[in-house]
């Protein structure tokens, strides 16, 4: 752990203070699957996330938090947390975090899918009747969540969301969130890839409105290979799904302790990663390792 203040825990990712206006974005080869955090790591899982977030924040050009991959001028760190960290920190603007998970949906599965399948909720307001697991919707959904004290999202109305942000921000975060998914999956078509689903995260850093968090990851993100989406079916998920393949050879009940992982899935889990971005990017992971240093 590096000397900086901690300033929150995720999952798979760390946030630390660099000053009053800029924090540390770190990455981790954490993995998840099944809602519970593995007792291995994945060898440049992290960096995998935080290439392909800084792909996307490239790509997109919309205000976001990124400030720097730059990490010689941030104070406090060793020289080897400074390598430990290469290819997988950014230095981001502190904002003040909107307690809204965006998420944007463009086919029918996960939470949603269940939702549907079970008469309906907050996240089926605006469908048509008739649609099956995995279909393409007729058009991408703004679904918001809010972050539940059970750590899980709990999905929210319309009208519970205007409540909480009111109507000028309500309308502002879902045209941007649609717009992102939409060039975003526009992008990931055309490497033959299909973007079912992701989560924004939105912050003011004084007035302006910035994407903060990672965006477009795996983590954040359902990413299909597309000649693997039949609809009626359960698709497999690009990165996860080897991983869980192996976790279902095994007797686990999906509550803590997990079981530990044998070399092979980690190396095999790491190439879905590594392939992920390549396919994603149309660039490669080991020139961006290169880049990085
Ligand atoms: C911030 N999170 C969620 C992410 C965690 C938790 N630019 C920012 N300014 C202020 N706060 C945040 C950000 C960002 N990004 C995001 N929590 C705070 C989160 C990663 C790890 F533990």
């Amino acid at each position: 752990m590096p000397a900086l203040p901690h300033i929150a825990s995720g999952k798979v990712r760390e946030i630390y203070e660099v000053d009053s206006e800029h924090l540390l974005f770190v990455a981790t080869d954490r993995i998840s699957a099944y809602d519970v955090i593995l007792n291995q790591l994945i060898p440049d899982k992290g960096k995998v996330l935080a290439g392909l977030s800084l792909h996307f924040f490239d790509l997109l050009d919309t205000p976001n938090h990124l400030v720097s991959t730059d990490l010689s001028g941030v104070d406090g760190l060793s020289e080897d947390e400074l390598d430990d960290m290469k290819g997988r920190a950014m230095v981001v603007r502190r904002a003040q975090v909107i307690p809204v998970e965006c998420v944007v949906r463009g086919y029918l599965y996960g939470s949603s899918w269940r939702e549907y399948r079970d008469g309906g909720g907050p996240t089926t307001e605006h469908l048509p009747p008739g649609l099956k697991l995995a279909d393409r919707l007729p058009e991408p959904i703004f679904t918001p969540a809010t972050k539940a004290t059970t750590g899980h999202d709990e999905n929210i109305t319309e009208s519970e969301t205007r409540n909480l942000l009111g109507d000028d921000l309500y309308e502002e975060l879902r045209k941007r969130s649609v717009d992102i998914y939409l060039r975003a999956s526009e992008h990931a078509a055309k490497k033959g890839v299909i973007l079912a689903d992701t989560k924004f995260e939105f912050g003011f850093a004084g007035d302006e409105l910035l994407l903060i968090d990672e965006v477009l990851t795996p983590d954040s993100s359902r990413y299909w290979p597309a000649d693997e989406w039949v609809p009626g079916r359960d698709v497999p998920s690009f990165d996860k799904q080897y991983v869980r393949e192996w976790l279902d050879t095994t007797d686990w009940d999906h509550s803590p302790p997990p079981p530990d992982l044998p070399d092979d899935i980690v190396e095999g889990t790491r190439t879905r990663y590594v392939e992920a971005y390549d396919r994603i990017t149309g660039a490669s992971f080991a020139d961006y390792l290169a880049r990085a240093g």
